[in-house]
């Protein structure tokens, strides 16, 4: 059988998102937006309001519930069996997202902004997906530097999933996710996807987010972060042959046929 995996379709509330920023702050649209994304195929919606692109500003607590609180409840209103995600750093605003309906803290910083996260993630017993991220979205482009990527993001990794565990969130609960472009050059980016193996080997379900990023671009030669979803698939499909299994994307339909594609000339029984 080949083997599973969920599309994550991609819901930022935020005007300054890298690829689709201001295009659904209004919150019938982004409602209507994730609706969408879930009849494509999405398994799972992410929604997320503060922007963590490279030079992105902080956004304060009130603003960020602002936004995405009041898309967590139409969305759970209207799809009540597609799992919702909050894609925050912040207490409240995991709490306010799982009281709406969430059922998985996506925190970019693996509960180090907020330490109390986890304890908030062992209590609701839900699901979080622990990222990589070197030094803050508003200077990691400037120069990252790792004296071998893989080994050190797969050792983070195992660091936050052991801090998460020890402040009571069940092991079966934890994701984990190597951070593409997050304090990353093309190299490293490229590294980690060829390594991906070695993270999946920590024994965590593994979500990797590459949609549309910057290091596709320059390999596609493609400037506009719109023309970057066939290379978007390529990267997913090559993350799933290495044991992936949650795919963060903007474009669900065409990184659905191409997983499906890729499970079913994996698992081919001839
Ligand atoms: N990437 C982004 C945001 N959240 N979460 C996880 N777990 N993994 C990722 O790779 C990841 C993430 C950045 O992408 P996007 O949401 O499209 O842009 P922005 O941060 O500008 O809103």
């Amino acid at each position: 059988m080949a083997r599973p995996f969920t599309v994550m379709g991609i819901v930022n509330v935020t005007p300054d998102s890298f690829s689709d920023g201001g295009l659904w702050l209004d919150e019938a649209e982004a409602v209507a937006h994730g609706f969408r994304l879930a009849q494509e195929g999405a398994g799972i919606l992410d929604v997320g309001g503060e922007s963590t692109r490279p030079g992105a500003e902080p956004v304060s607590e009130a603003q960020e519930l602002r936004r995405v609180l009041p898309v967590i409840e139409g969305l759970a209103q209207r799809l009540p069996g597609t799992p919702l995600s909050i894609d925050t750093m912040k207490l409240a605003v995991a709490q306010a997202a799982l009281a709406a309906g969430a059922r998985l803290v996506n925190d970019v910083s693996a509960f180090r902004a907020d330490p109390r996260l986890a304890g908030l993630v062992a209590d609701a017993g839900c699901d979080c997906c622990l990222m990589h991220m070197q030094g803050e979205p508003g200077t990691m482009q400037v120069d990252p530097h790792y004296d071998d990527v893989v080994t050190q993001v797969a050792a983070f990794l195992e660091e936050r999933a052991a801090f998460a565990v020890a402040e009571g969130v069940d092991p079966a609960r934890i994701l984990l996710d190597p951070g593409i472009g997050f304090g990353k050059t093309t190299a490293h980016n490229l590294a980690l996807l060829r390594g991906l193996d070695r993270i999946v080997a920590l024994g965590f379900p593994v979500l990797v987010g590459v949609s549309r990023k910057r290091f596709l671009g320059e390999l596609a030669l493609r400037e506009d972060p719109h023309d970057r979803v066939a290379a978007g698939v390529a990267a997913n499909v090559l993350a799933y042959e290495r044991g992936a299994s949650v795919f963060r994307v903007h474009d669900v339909a065409p990184t659905l046929d191409g997983l499906r594609v890729a499970a079913g000339t994996l698992t081919a029984d001839d």
